[in-house]
Order: C-alpha cells, then sequence, then structure tokens
C-alpha cells in the first residue's frame, strides 16, 4: 500500500493543518509527518519543497498530492470509506458538509482577530472588534443545532466523529486560548474534540515548539 505523509505547519499556530491531521488519525492508517516551522526565514522554500500552492497542509498518497484542508478531507473519506468521515445519511451528510464548509470559506473576523495561538491564555483587544462577537454567537448557534438535531448518537456533532468536527476543532482551541464561553450545551462536545488522542498528541506536540517563544 502507498505511503501516506502529511505535511503540516507548526502546531501551535497552523489551525489548517490540525483539520486534516485528526481526521487522517481518524482513518487509523499509518502515516509520516513532515512538520514545517511557520514564519521563518526558511518557511517558504521547505513548503515549496512539497506543496504547489506554497501552502500546508498537504497530503502526499504514492504519487497523489493533494493540498488544501478541505481537499485533504475528502480525498481521505473517499480513500478510506471505512473510516465513515462523513455522516452515512444523506441529508446529514449535506448538513455537515455545509458547517464544514461554512468554517472553510468564512469567519473572517474570528481568523483576524483570534488567530490560533494552542497552548497561550490571554485576552485580547480582538474580541472586541467588529465582527469577532457576531461570528462567535454564528458559530455557537450553529454547532448547538448539529448537536441537538444530529448528535443524540454519541458526542460529536453530528454523533460519530466527522470531518465537522475536524473542522472546527480549532475553533475550540481558539475558544480556549482567549477565554471565550461555551455554551453549556457544548462543553461536552468540546471535551470530546479535546481528549481525542490525536488532539492530545497535537497539543503536546505544541507545547514543545520551539519558536513558541516569539509569539508572547
Ligand atoms: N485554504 C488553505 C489554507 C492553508 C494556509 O493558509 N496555510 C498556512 C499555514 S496555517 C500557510 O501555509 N502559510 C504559508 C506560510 O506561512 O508561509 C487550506 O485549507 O489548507
Amino acid at each position: 500500500m502507498s505511503e501516506l505523509t502529511l505535511v503540516v505547519g507548526s502546531k501551535n499556530f497552523s489551525s489548517w493543518s490540525l483539520r486534516p491531521y485528526l481526521a487522517l488519525a481518524h482513518t487509523g492508517q499509518p502515516f509520516r509527518e513532515v512538520l514545517v516551522p511557520l514564519d521563518t526565514p526558511e518557511t517558504a522554500a521547505l513548503i515549496a519543497m512539497h506543496s504547489p500552492s506554497g501552502r500546508v497542509p498537504v497530503l502526499k498518497h504514492g504519487d497523489t498530492v493533494v493540498w488544501d484542508s478541505l481537499s485533504i478531507c475528502e480525498y481521505l473519506a473517499e480513500s478510506f470509506p471505512a473510516a465513515k468521515l462523513w455522516p452515512e445519511a444523506s441529508p446529514v451528510r449535506a448538513m455537515a458538509r455545509s458547517v464544514t464548509t461554512e468554517m472553510h470559506s468564512g469567519f473572517q473576523a474570528l481568523r483576524t482577530h483570534l488567530p490560533m495561538d494552542l497552548t497561550a491564555r490571554k485576552t485580547v483587544p480582538g474580541l472586541d472588534a467588529p465582527g469577532v462577537h457576531a461570528d462567535i454567537a454564528r458559530i455557537q448557534a450553529l454547532l448547538s443545532g448539529c448537536r441537538e438535531r444530529h448528535g443524540k448518537a454519541g458526542p460529536f456533532l453530528f454523533g460519530d466523529f466527522s470531518i465537522a468536527d475536524a473542522f472546527y476543532a480549532p475553533v475550540i482551541t481558539r475558544f480556549v486560548t482567549y477565554g471565550v464561553p461555551f455554551r453549556p450545551e457544548l462543553t461536552s462536545w468540546r471535551d470530546a474534540v479535546l481528549g481525542l488522542p490525536a488532539m492530545i498528541k497535537w497539543t503536546e506536540a505544541a507545547q514543545g515548539e520551539p519558536q513558541l517563544a516569539r509569539y508572547r
């Protein structure tokens, strides 16, 4: 079987990389990881060795190269159907895709003002920036709706773990970092995601990253 390699950015900061990492870990497939430290003079050259877009994450599977976190997750869902990375029922899958792509292409204020800084705990003026409260309110309402309508069978947004959970995992870390309160109905989901073995492993690696001090 072809080897799987996931190229990721610094684990403390690369929200885009965390998503396919969680999805790939969920498939149970063995994979190699290449970590490119972000924001160094060598970053662009190192990423260019792997990525046609000049960005991480990138997945290599034999001769196949897939870039962009959503494309990678879709590729994994197709390649490893037994992992059930999307809900099985078509209407639920459509909902999960909508939730996922809303995160992929939206929430600009949140991205700009509350960047992922996984291991930090801080308050920032960004919390009051225009659009941030609206993004937070929309995310919490959206996720509460998923849990209420589809979360009966398990602790994740659609019961079992899916790509939607992977896409909102970086949001959980943002809320924790910046002290954004979770609605009570979302705390068990938050804890389920933070308790995933892959999430724990990623967080531990982020804690050990050498370039961390430059951001504090
Ligand atoms: N839409 C892309 C965005 C990827 C992205 O922006 N990655 C950042 C790191 S989190 C990157 O590679 N930046 C290049 C750099 O820092 O030089 C995806 O979903 O994968």
